[in-house]
C-alpha cells in the first residue's frame, strides 16, 4: 500500500469520528430533551427496561463486522455518558446547592444570625445529668455574651449498656435553664416519634451523625418550621452530606445548619479525622452554614483550640465544643469535654485569635 492510499484511508477515519463524535452529541440533546419531560412526569430518568431493549434491538440489527459484544460496550458506554450529563444537571438542581441559590442562608435563632459572616458558638454539655450541671455550664455560656447552648436528652450511645439519655427530663430540665438563662436550646432528636413531644422544649433540632441517613426523621423536620442542625454522618461522603440536608429542604424547611463532626479513617491519634477541607467545600456546594464540632472530630482536649482557629481560618460558620462542670464524673464523652475554666480559658484564647485574625 502506498502512502498516499494510507493518508487517505486515514483521512476517512478523521471523518468518521467528527460524524460519530457529531452523533452522539446530537443524541446526547435528544436525551436531555426526554429528561426534562421525564422531570415535568415526575418519573425516574433512568430506564434500564428500555436500555435493554435499545441494546437488543441494536444487535438484532448489526450487520458487523462489528462482534455484538463490542456493539454492547460502546453503546453502553455512550448511554452512560447521557446519564452522567443528566446526574450533573440534577446535582446543580439541588434546593441546597449554591448554584440554585447563591447567596448565604443566615438561620436566625432567636435573633442569633447564623451565617452571617460572625462564628456563633454552640457549647454545652455532651449530655444532660441534671439541672444544677446543666446551670452551671450555662451561666458560664451567657457570662460570655452568647446565646446557644447544646446538650443531649436522648443520646445514641455506641453500646446499648451505656447511659441512653435522660429523654423527656432531660428536656424538661434544657426547657427551665433556658428560660432562667434566655439562651437558646439545640438538641438531638433520634425518631421522628419523640419530634411531637420534644418540639415545644427546644430551639434547634440536632440530627446526630449516627442519624444523617434517617431519611424518614429528615423528612419529618423538614416539614417543621424549626431551625435543624445536621451533623455529617462518620462515614459519609460530603456528597451524602449533601443530600441529607437535601431531605430536609425538599420538604419544605430551609433553616439548616451543617456540622462537620469528623470522620472515620485508619487514624487513631484522635477519635475521628477532622475534615478540615470539607468546611470550604460545603461553602462552596450549598448556600448553608457550617459548623464544626471540635470536641468529636479529635476526641482530645488538647487540640479544641487549635481546631477551633483551624476551622474559623478556613471560612466555618461556627464551632461547638463540649463543656461539663465535672468532666472526670460526665455520663458521656468524660475524657474529652472541658470543665467551667478550660472553657474560659479556651474561649478567650479563640476570641484573642479572631481579634487578631478580623485585623489581617
Ligand atoms: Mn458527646
Amino acid at each position: 500500500m502506498r502512502q498516499n492510499d494510507l493518508d487517505e484511508l486515514r483521512g476517512r477515519v478523521d471523518e468518521l469520528n467528527i460524524k460519530i463524535l457529531d452523533l452522539i452529541n446530537e443524541r446526547t440533546a435528544v436525551v436531555q430533551e426526554i429528561g426534562k419531560v421525564k422531570e415535568k412526569q415526575g418519573v425516574n430518568r433512568y430506564d434500564p427496561i428500555r436500555e435493554r431493549e435499545m441494546l437488543n434491538f441494536l444487535k438484532e440489527t448489526n450487520k458487523g463486522p462489528l462482534p455484538n459484544g463490542v456493539l454492547e460496550q460502546i453503546f453502553k458506554g455512550i448511554f452512560l455518558s447521557a446519564l452522567e450529563i443528566q446526574e450533573d444537571e440534577q446535582r446543580n438542581a439541588l434546593l441546597v446547592s449554591r448554584k440554585r441559590k447563591p447567596e448565604d442562608t443566615v438561620v436566625d435563632v432567636n435573633g442569633e444570625k447564623v451565617g452571617n459572616g460572625t462564628p456563633t458558638f454552640v457549647f454545652g454539655p455532651c449530655a444532660v445529668e441534671s439541672y444544677e450541671q446543666v446551670k452551671a455550664v450555662a451561666d458560664s455560656i451567657k457570662a460570655k455574651g452568647l446565646t446557644m447552648m447544646r446538650g443531649g436528652a436522648y443520646k445514641p450511645r455506641t453500646s446499648p449498656y451505656d447511659f441512653q439519655g435522660l429523654g423527656l427530663e432531660g428536656l424538661k430540665i434544657l426547657k427551665r435553664v433556658s428560660e432562667e438563662t434566655g439562651l437558646s436550646i439545640v438538641t438531638e432528636i433520634i425518631t421522628p416519634s419523640h419530634l411531637e413531644e420534644a418540639v415545644d422544649y427546644i430551639d434547634v433540632i440536632q440530627i446526630g451523625a449516627r442519624n444523617m441517613q434517617n431519611f424518614e426523621l429528615l423528612k419529618e423536620v423538614g416539614m417543621l418550621n424549626k431551625p435543624v442542625l445536621l451533623k455529617r454522618g462518620l462515614a459519609a461522603t460530603i456528597d451524602e452530606f449533601i443530600n441529607a440536608a437535601e431531605y430536609i429542604i425538599s420538604k419544605g424547611n430551609s433553616n439548616i445548619m451543617l456540622c462537620e463532626r469528623g470522620i472515620r479513617t485508619y487514624e487513631r491519634a484522635t477519635r475521628n479525622t477532622l475534615d478540615i477541607s470539607a468546611v470550604p467545600i460545603l461553602k462552596q456546594e450549598t448556600h448553608l452554614p457550617v459548623f464544626v464540632d471540635v470536641t468529636h472530630s479529635t476526641g482530645r482536649k488538647d487540640l479544641l483550640l487549635p481546631t477551633a482557629k483551624a476551622a474559623i481560618a478556613v471560612g466555618a460558620d461556627g464551632v461547638m465544643a463540649e463543656v461539663h462542670p465535672d468532666p472526670a464524673v460526665a455520663l458521656s464523652d468524660a475524657a474529652q469535654q472541658m470543665d467551667i475554666q478550660q472553657f474560659d480559658e479556651f474561649y478567650k484564647e479563640i476570641q484573642k485569635f479572631m481579634n487578631t485574625y478580623q485585623t489581617v
